[in-house]
Parts: C-alpha cells; sequence; structure tokens
C-alpha cells in the first residue's frame, strides 16, 4: 500500500475532464467508467478516489489521499493544510462581487452594512476584514446568484467565468477579490517512496504543460535571410538548418512558445520566411 499514490480528482464537474486528461497525457492508463468510486492506474503505481471537489482539500490533509486536484478557490475557502505542488492552468475562474444591475456603485463602501450571500464565507470574510469594510455574510451553498432577485442578499459574492450567469440574472460583477484555477495539492508529509512517485508525476505533468504552450515552427528560407531568421526563431539550443534541394534556400526547425511564434509572425514574413508550418508538441523535455 505505501508505494501506492492516491490521487482525489473531481466525480463530475468543471474539474473532472482536464483532471484526467493531463493523468492520460502523462501516459498514465487507467479506466474510470462513469459512476465509479475508485479505480487504479494500469501502469504506474496511482489510485484514484473520485470525489466532490469541496472534500478533496480535507481528504488530501487527512492523508486519505495523497494527492488532489482542486480549485484554488476551493483550497483556499477549506483552508486545510495542505501544499500546493503546481498550479495547473485549467478551470481558471474569478471569484467577484457583483450587484443588482439597476444599482449605482460607489466603490467597496457600496457594501458597508450591506447583507452579501456566497459559498466562500471566509475568502469573503478575509477580504472585507482586509478592506475594513463592515458587512452580513449570508452562507448559502448553490445558486447564489438569485438571492438579490428573492430578496434573500442585497449583494452576491461568486464564481464568474464569462459572466453570462451574472447578467441573465440581472447583476453586474464590480469587484474581483480573487483568482482561481486548478492546482495539484499534496499532503505535506509523505515518505520517500511516495514523494519520489510524486517527483516522477511532477516531471511528466511539467513536461506535458511546456509542450503544450510550445510549437514545433517549421519554414523555408532564403541562405541570405538566415542569421535575421534565426535571430527571431532562437529555439531550444539554436535551430536545425537543413538544405533544401533548391540551391540558396534552407529549412529552418525550431521550438518556440506560441506567443513568440506571433510575435515575430511578420518580421519572419517580412525577411523572406515562406511554407511556414506550426506543429504541436505533445512533451517536451528541458
Ligand atoms: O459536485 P461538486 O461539488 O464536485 O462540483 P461543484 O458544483 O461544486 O463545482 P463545479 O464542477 O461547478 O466547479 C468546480 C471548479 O471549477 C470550481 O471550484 C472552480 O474552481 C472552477 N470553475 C471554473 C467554476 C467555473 N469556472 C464556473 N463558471 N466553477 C463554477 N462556475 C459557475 C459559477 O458558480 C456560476 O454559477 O458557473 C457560473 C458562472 O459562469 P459564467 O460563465 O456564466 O460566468
Ligand atoms: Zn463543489
Amino acid at each position: 500500500m505505501e508505494n501506492i499514490l492516491r490521487i482525489a480528482v473531481q466525480k463530475s464537474g468543471r474539474l473532472s475532464d482536464d483532471s484526467l486528461s493531463l493523468i492520460k497525457e502523462c501516459g498514465i492508463k487507467f479506466y474510470n467508467g462513469t459512476g465509479k468510486l475508485k479505480s487504479s492506474a494500469t501502469n504506474f503505481p496511482l489510485e484514484f478516489l473520485f470525489l466532490r471537489d469541496d472534500d478533496i482539500p480535507g481528504y488530501v490533509a487527512d492523508g486519505v489521499a495523497d494527492l488532489g486536484i482542486v480549485g484554488e478557490n476551493e483550497l483556499v475557502e477549506k483552508n486545510k493544510d495542505v501544499v500546493v505542488l503546481k498550479k495547473l492552468g485549467f478551470s481558471k475562474c474569478r471569484l467577484s462581487l457583483a450587484i443588482p444591475k439597476s444599482e449605482t456603485y460607489t466603490g467597496l463602501s457600496f457594501f458597508q452594512g450591506k447583507n452579501i450571500a456566497t459559498s466562500y464565507p471566509k475568502i469573503l470574510g478575509d477580504y472585507l476584514k482586509e478592506k475594513a469594510i463592515q458587512a452580513d455574510i449570508h452562507e448559502i451553498s448553490g445558486s447564489v446568484e438569485i438571492a438579490p432577485s428573492i430578496g434573500l442578499a442585497e449583494a452576491i459574492c461568486d464564481i464568474v467565468s464569462s459572466g453570462s450567469t451574472l447578467m441573465m440574472n440581472g447583476l453586474k460583477e464590480v469587484e474581483e477579490i480573487f483568482r482561481s484555477e486548478a492546482a495539484l495539492i499534496g499532503h505535506p508529509l509523505m515518505n520517500q517512496q511516495k514523494k519520489h512517485l510524486v517527483e516522477k508525476l511532477l516531471f511528466r505533468m511539467n513536461a506535458v504543460q511546456k509542450g503544450k504552450s510550445s510549437k514545433y515552427v517549421l519554414l523555408n528560407a532564403p541562405n541570405h535571410a538566415l542569421d535575421k531568421i534565426v535571430s527571431l526563431i532562437p529555439g531550444m539550443r539554436s535551430p536545425t538548418i537543413l538544405p533544401l534541394a533548391q540551391e540558396g534556400w534552407s529549412s529552418v526547425h525550431s521550438v518556440l512558445s506560441e506567443e513568440q511564434f506571433w510575435e515575430n509572425i511578420e518580421e519572419l514574413r517580412a525577411a523572406g520566411a515562406e511554407g511556414i508550418l506550426v506543429v504541436p508538441i505533445e512533451k517536451m523535455i528541458l
């Protein structure tokens, strides 16, 4: 048992698909039939617990699971003794204060003495305390956005992503109080074998993440422009340059971040680059 890592992932919801895809992209194979609460990987010592996201920080803090994938909003709200091993870059959202559209927003003092409905009483409470605003926090577990229209609260503090839920409920976002993304969390104490397995897993996750943010770029360039082009796409160590069958031309291969590629595309073309191909990278190890 000691040599198996247990990871808690959300059973079904906004974190589930990306959490499981990331683990699959790490080359780990497993079966997750619907309705299953537990599963094991077949080619890595990893066992899955499928849980509600609210329970994940607690299970990891108690050591029932060694690892977990959860939104930072849930993590900070639950305030459990766990460590963040890696931010994962998906399920990004923000926790914001919102008020009825018809109200005029006067700044944070608007909330003084108001009743605010939220599922995040700790994060909101800490924020209001820091800003020296006294308000009544009304904790509700779901459908927070309807609270103002049914007279339960004068404002809300809830997760926002596109903003369309707020809009549909006649609300407007006025303050962002917390930014969140999914994170890999771990129990603060693990034995050496488990630590070693966590390092293996993190190594793979880093390779996947690095690969996703980078592209393999191939292009053709006249030889006289090579110096300029190489300076625009420097690559990991330096680009590969191969002669084309047509004299005076070369093929240049390099790896760069997608942003870097788009920033330099005009200059590359102006320098004479043509036949530019941008190819995804599955894994990247530096
Ligand atoms: O059943 P379980 O407890 O496991 O799931 P859950 O219903 O508590 O959570 P779930 O699956 O909805 O969300 C899991 C995590 O995804 C959250 O803790 C956040 O970290 C993250 N996340 C990202 C979001 C959103 N985007 C999101 N848009 N969580 C919730 N929402 C909801 C929000 O509550 C609001 O109702 O979507 C609505 C707002 O979306 P927009 O696009 O209309 O602004
Ligand atoms: Zn939940």
